[in-house]
C-alpha cells in the first residue's frame, strides 16, 4: 500500500484469528477502498470485509470511528433487547490486538468489519420485493435510532445534505472550471441552474423547525444494505460513516433515487432512465412501515420532494466532481461522472413528469 506495508502486514495488527488466505477487492463502493479478508484458523475459515477509509473525505478519522462504534454498540443493545442477533444485524468493528478502532499508517487509515454472512448487497433491484424490505428496514434503522443522543454525534462531512450549499459549490466549480469541461455540458448546468430556486427547501424547512431533525443514515442507496439470502429480511444497514443528524426525506430520497430507477446509475443510454412508479409506491409503503409511524403529516407529504431533491443534488456532486477532475467519487472509465450525472438528471425530469402519481402514492400509504 501507499507507505510501504502490505495489506496483510496491516491487517495481521487487528484482533483476527490463524492465517490469512486471501485479499481481494471487494464491493462497489465509489468512497472507501474495500476487501474482502479470507482467513483460516485451525481448520475453521473466517472472512472480514477490511477498508482504507478515504481521508481525503472523511478528514477526522477519530471522529467517524466514534460515530461508527457509538452507534453500532447501540444498536446492539437494541437488537438484544428485541432477541435478534447483533453478529448479523449491525455492522462489529474488529478492534486492533492493542485497541482501539482503526489503524493508521502515515496518511492512510484502515478498518475491520466482521463479514455479514449468508446476506447480499444489491447494486440494482432483482426483485420487487427486495426493495420493499430495504424500505423497511431503513425505516426501521432511523426507528431504533430515535433515541440516539443526537448531539454525541460528529458531523463527519459537514453540511452533507445541504443542497443549497452544494449548489453553491456548483456554481463556483462551474465559474471556475479548472480543467475546461464546462463547455461540453452546458445543457447540464442549464438544467441545474433552471431549479435553483428548488435546492434550499427541505434544508429552509428543517432550519425553521418545520421538519423534524432526525438521527438518519443519509446515504441510503440499496448497496448498503445487506438483505438476508435465506429470508429475504433487509439484516443488517452497512456504511456507517454518514449517520448524522438529518430528515427522514434524506433517507427515503436517496434509496429512491437509486433503486427505483429503472437505469443503473452510471446508464450511457439515457432512454433506460425512468421512474418505477410501482417501486416507488413498494418503498413509500416499506418506509412508512419501518418507520413505525413516527414521520410527521409534513414529512409525508414531502416524500416525493424528498426523492426530486436527494436525485438532483446527487446530480449536481457528479457534475461538480466532473467539473473539478473527478478527485471525489472513484471513477472507472472516462466521463463517468458527467454519465453518471445525466443519470440523475434524466431522473429528475422523469420525476417531474410523474409527479401527481409520486404524490397520490405517498398519500394513499
Ligand atoms: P463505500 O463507502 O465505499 O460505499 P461500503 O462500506 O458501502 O463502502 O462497502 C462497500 C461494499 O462492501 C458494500 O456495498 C458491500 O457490498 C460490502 N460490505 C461492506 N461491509 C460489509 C460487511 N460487513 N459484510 C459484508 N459485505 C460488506
Ligand atoms: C457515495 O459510499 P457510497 O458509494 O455508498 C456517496 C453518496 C452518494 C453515492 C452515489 C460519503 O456512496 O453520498 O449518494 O456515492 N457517499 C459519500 O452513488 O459521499
Ligand atoms: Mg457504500
Amino acid at each position: 500500500m501507499e507507505n510501504g506495508m502490505e495489506k496483510k502486514e496491516i491487517i495481521a495488527q487487528f484482533a483476527v484469528a490463524g492465517r490469512i488466505c486471501s485479499v481481494e477487492e471487494y464491493g462497489s463502493g465509489h468512497i472507501n477502498a474495500t476487501y474482502l479478508v479470507e482467513t483460516e484458523d485451525q481448520g475453521t475459515k473466517a472472512n472480514y470485509i477490511f477498508q482504507r477509509i478515504n481521508t481525503d473525505i472523511f478528514r477526522n478519522v477519530d471522529q467517524l470511528m466514534e460515530n461508527v462504534t457509538g452507534v453500532t454498540s447501540y444498536l446492539k443493545e437494541r437488537i438484544l433487547e428485541k432477541g435478534g442477533d447483533p453478529s448479523r444485524e449491525t455492522l462489529q468493528v474488529i478492534p486492533l490486538k492493542t485497541g482501539g478502532s482503526y489503524y493508521r499508517d502515515g496518511q492512510d487509515c484502515y478498518r475491520m468489519y466482521q463479514f455479514i454472512t449468508d446476506a447480499t448487497s444489491f447494486d440494482a433491484v432483482e426483485r420487487p420485493e427486495d426493495f420493499y424490505e430495504s424500505g423497511v428496514a431503513f425505516g426501521n434503522f432511523q426507528f431504533l435510532l430515535a433515541e440516539y443522543p443526537a448531539d454525541t454525534l460528529h458531523e463527519t462531512i459537514p453540511d452533507f445534505h445541504h443542497t443549497g450549499k452544494r449548489f453553491e459549490a456548483f456554481r463556483k466549480a462551474v465559474a471556475e472550471d479548472p480543467l475546461g469541461r464546462a463547455a461540453m455540458v452546458q445543457p447540464e448546468i442549464g438544467f441545474l441552474m433552471e431549479r435553483e430556486q428548488e435546492m434550499g427547501l427541505l434544508t429552509g424547512m428543517l432550519e425553521r423547525g418545520e421538519l423534524p431533525l432526525r438521527v438518519t443514515h443519509n446515504d441510503t442507496k440499496l448497496n448498503n444494505i445487506m438483505i438476508d439470502n435465506q429470508t429475504g429480511k433487509g439484516i443488517c444497514i452497512i456504511d456507517l460513516d454518514t449517520v448524522m443528524p438529518g430528515s427522514s426525506l434524506y433517507d427515503f430520497g436517496d434509496a429512491i433515487r437509486f433503486g427505483a430507477n429503472r437505469a443503473a446509475e452510471d446508464e450511457t443510454d439515457l432512454s433506460k432512465v425512468s421512474l418505477d412508479l410501482s417501486l416507488y409506491e413498494l418503498y413509500v409503503k416499506g418506509y412508512l412501515e419501518g418507520c413505525r409511524g413516527a414521520l410527521t403529516g409534513t414529512e409525508t407529504a414531502l416524500l416525493p420532494m424528498g426523492a426530486k431533491m436527494m436525485t438532483m443534488e446527487c446530480g449536481m456532486r457528479f457534475l461538480t466532481d466532473f467539473l473539478l477532475g473527478d478527485t471525489y467519487f472513484r471513477i472507472h472509465r472516462k466521463n463517468h461522472n458527467l454519465d453518471r450525472c445525466r443519470t440523475q438528471l434524466a431522473l429528475v425530469a422523469d420525476m417531474e413528469r410523474k409527479w401527481q402519481q409520486m404524490e397520490a402514492a405517498a398519500g394513499s400509504c
